[in-house]
């Protein structure tokens, strides 16, 4: 099994957190995003990362390579089984991908990509109002919906992956959340993350 994509990503993140929680062998390409590897575009069509190659089979978006990893290797699971846990586990996991990432990556991108990659400056002001405007509401619904380790069920899963993995890029880009402001989400995260399958895809390739 091939993964490709840059451990940056918070997306290939997803990946290979639940690949290291399951405990699946695979050879990881930490490409980025459009690269012109053609085994790359034959799984992601439209080149976006991660993207995954199992034998003959490929797939592209972290949620479908999840839910294919889930039914090749359920245990451990990573989705709960009763009705109204999986809905929420889904539920998160599309917060975390598109209303919190797309926040959270706005410091990333200024303090990290523009001047490493893109040989562009910080622009701080946006770094502010995504601070002090944007993620506010969004870190307001998550401290209400946190009580305790895990946010669906009681077991750590998707849910979890998905809301953690974009705080590994807020930190990254020397932003935290306040946890005089949010305590339970702060905890919450720092617990997240500080598990070994967060710690190995942490550690794993950027390039
Ligand atoms: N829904 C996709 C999003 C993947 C995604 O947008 N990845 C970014 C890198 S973090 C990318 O490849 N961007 C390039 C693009 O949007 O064309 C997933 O969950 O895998």
């Amino acid at each position: 099994m091939k993964l490709y994509g840059t451990s940056l990503s918070p997306f290939v993140r997803k990946v290979l957190v639940v690949l290291a929680e399951k405990g699946v062998e695979f050879k990881h390409v930490p490409l980025r995003f459009h690269d012109p590897d053609p085994r790359f575009r034959a799984a992601s069509p439209f080149g976006k990362i991660p993207a995954l190659e199992d034998e003959d089979f490929r797939l592209a978006d972290s949620s479908a390579i999840i839910h294919y990893l889930e039914r090749r290797h359920p245990e451990p699971a990573m989705l709960p089984r009763e009705a109204r846990d999986l809905g929420r586990a889904i539920w998160f996991d599309e917060l975390g991908d598109t209303e919190l990432f797309p926040l959270l990556v706005k410091p990333f991108v200024q303090r990290v990509l523009r001047p490493r990659f893109m040989n562009q400056p910080c622009d701080e002001a946006v770094v502010a109002r995504c601070m002090t405007e944007e993620l506010p509401r969004v870190f307001d619904h998550l401290e209400g919906a946190i009580d305790g380790p895990a946010l669906v069920g009681g077991a750590f899963g998707l849910a979890d992956i998905s809301v953690a993995t974009g705080f590994h890029n807020l930190h990254l880009a020397g932003e935290a959340v306040e946890p005089k402001r949010w305590p339970r989400l702060a905890a919450y995260v720092a617990g997240i993350l500080e598990r070994p399958s967060f710690q190995a895809a942490i550690a794993a390739r950027q390039g």
